[in-house]
């Protein structure tokens, strides 16, 4: 959380140095190849990933998450079909939160469930509840199974909403209001928390420890990012791929 936070805030304790900022967070030691500020660019990743699992022989599955709007992007129609062929060991998660910046997916796409697109290259398009977290989880595994079983990749729709706009700022006035109530409805976290307290698993005094000590987390990580310094300039030629930049600065 820490890490995560002085990167949002472009801290040198980052998890790229301060360098890669809100959209780009890595952390290869996890296996988490980063976010990509370009809608539709992780697909490709992905299938890169996967096809190096593969190669090596190892029993690692490339998770990939991406947008509803993102499934129009050719590169989510190139990436399923070469995965497909290739039964490469992905798991395409799409998180549906019905909106591509302001225009809603009754608008930018022709068809209700992004889980059919699976079908035009032979992969199992599966929709499930994207606010609960149990369906989710049932749903995940088996896709995982499957990759690990050399059967190749698995498309996972799940369906959610987004309460927001799409940055700090959007007043999501797009969004119809009873859209929206309904959707808040579902909200995935107190539904978590009551299936956990009926079925015994824990106790309302649990859930209010759990959520203060997410809060101190929170703040913890906000103080450790507040008071990170920021990179130094000289640091804008360190880890890139070219030395060229180097060489000019030099000289
Ligand atoms: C190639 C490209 N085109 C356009 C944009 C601008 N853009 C940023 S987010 C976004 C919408 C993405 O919607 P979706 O894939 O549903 O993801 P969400 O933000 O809803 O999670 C667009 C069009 C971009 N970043 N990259
Ligand atoms: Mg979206």
């Amino acid at each position: 959380m820490k890490f995560m936070m002085a990167e949002l805030c472009g801290k040198v304790t980052g998890y790229c140095k301060g360098k890669g900022g809100s959209m780009h967070i890595a952390d290869r030691d996890k296996g988490i190849l980063g976010a990509n500020g370009i809608v539709g660019a992780g697909h490709d990743i992905a299938l890169g990933a996967g096809l190096s699992a593969q190669y090596r022989g190892t029993d690692q599955v490339c998770v990939c998450f991406f947008g509803d709007a993102s499934t129009n992007q050719g590169t989510f129609h190139e990436a399923l079909n070469m995965a497909s062929i290739f039964k490469l060991p992905i798991v395409f998660v799409c998180e549906n939160n019905h909106y591509g910046i302001s225009m809603s997916s009754d608008r930018h796409m022709a068809i209700k469930d992004v889980a059919d697109r699976g079908a035009a290259y032979g992969i199992p398009g599966i929709a499930v509840d994207g606010n609960d977290v149990l369906a989710i989880n049932e749903a995940a595994v088996e896709a995982v199974a499957r990759a690990r079983k050399g059967q190749g990749p698995t498309l996972l729709e799940c369906k959610t909403y987004r309460w927001r706009g799409h940055f700090e700022g959007d007043p999501g006035s797009y969004k119809p209001k009873e859209e929206q109530e309904a959707w808040l409805k579902k909200d995935p976290i107190p539904r978590f928390a009551a299936f956990l307290k009926e079925n015994n698993i824990l106790t309302e005094d649990d859930l209010a420890a759990l959520d203060a000590q997410v809060k101190t987390e929170l703040a913890e990580a906000i103080l450790f990012a507040d008071e990170s310094p920021i990179p130094a300039p000289e640091s804008v030629v360190q880890d890139i791929y070219s030395d060229i930049v180097e060489e000019v600065r030099v000289r």
